[in-house]
């Protein structure tokens, strides 16, 4: 699972979105991690397959397999990176599970003592935060934030 390096991506599906290079720091075999437009915590990350398939049940075991296994490497960089000392991971598989993005994708949210007053209150602000983002671009991160947080955790991946 190599990853890619930012000259060799173009840009990626994510749904109903065009995801531009800049905003994704590992590519694989079948799958991607990008940086996310309105993060719930810092360094709230979202790794997708790059097939754009709406449900966890669509996805191949080869695909399946290369999702977590980059999820698992993207959660243990995220945790270092930003400092955290354990990680939410997770996805929201349908409507009613509050999924807005038809195309499968895990949350990988480091998480840290104190973030949240009460600790599941971090599933409400995924929901919240959904709700929010598709008409509020306001709160959304600029492209060059984005960018220079997805170069940062880029370059760690590309460390021999
Ligand atoms: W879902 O509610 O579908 O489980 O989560 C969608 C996630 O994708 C949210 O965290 C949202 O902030 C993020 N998101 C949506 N569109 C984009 C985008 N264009 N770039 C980065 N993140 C996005």
């Amino acid at each position: 699972m190599r990853p890619v390096s930012e000259g060799d991506m173009l840009t990626l599906r994510f749904g109903q979105h065009l995801i531009k290079a800049s905003a994704v720091f590992l590519q694989t075999e079948l799958s991607f991690a990008l940086v996310n437009r309105k993060p719930v915590v810092p360094g709230h990350v979202l790794v997708c397959p790059l097939r754009p398939v709406e449900r966890f049940r669509d996805l191949q075991p080869d695909e399946v397999t290369d999702l977590f296994i980059t999820a698992q490497r993207v959660a243990s960089l995220v945790e270092m990176h930003f400092n955290a000392t354990s990680l939410t991971i997770a996805i929201q598989d349908g409507p009613e599970a509050g999924q807005t993005v038809k195309h499968v994708h895990i949350h990988v949210l480091p998480r840290k003592t104190g973030d949240f007053e009460r600790n599941d209150s971090v599933y409400d602000e995924l929901q919240k935060q959904d709700r929010e983002d598709e008409d509020d671009p306001s709160k959304w991160r600029s492209e060059e934030e984005m960018a220079a947080e997805a170069l940062d955790l880029r370059k760690q991946f590309e460390e021999p």
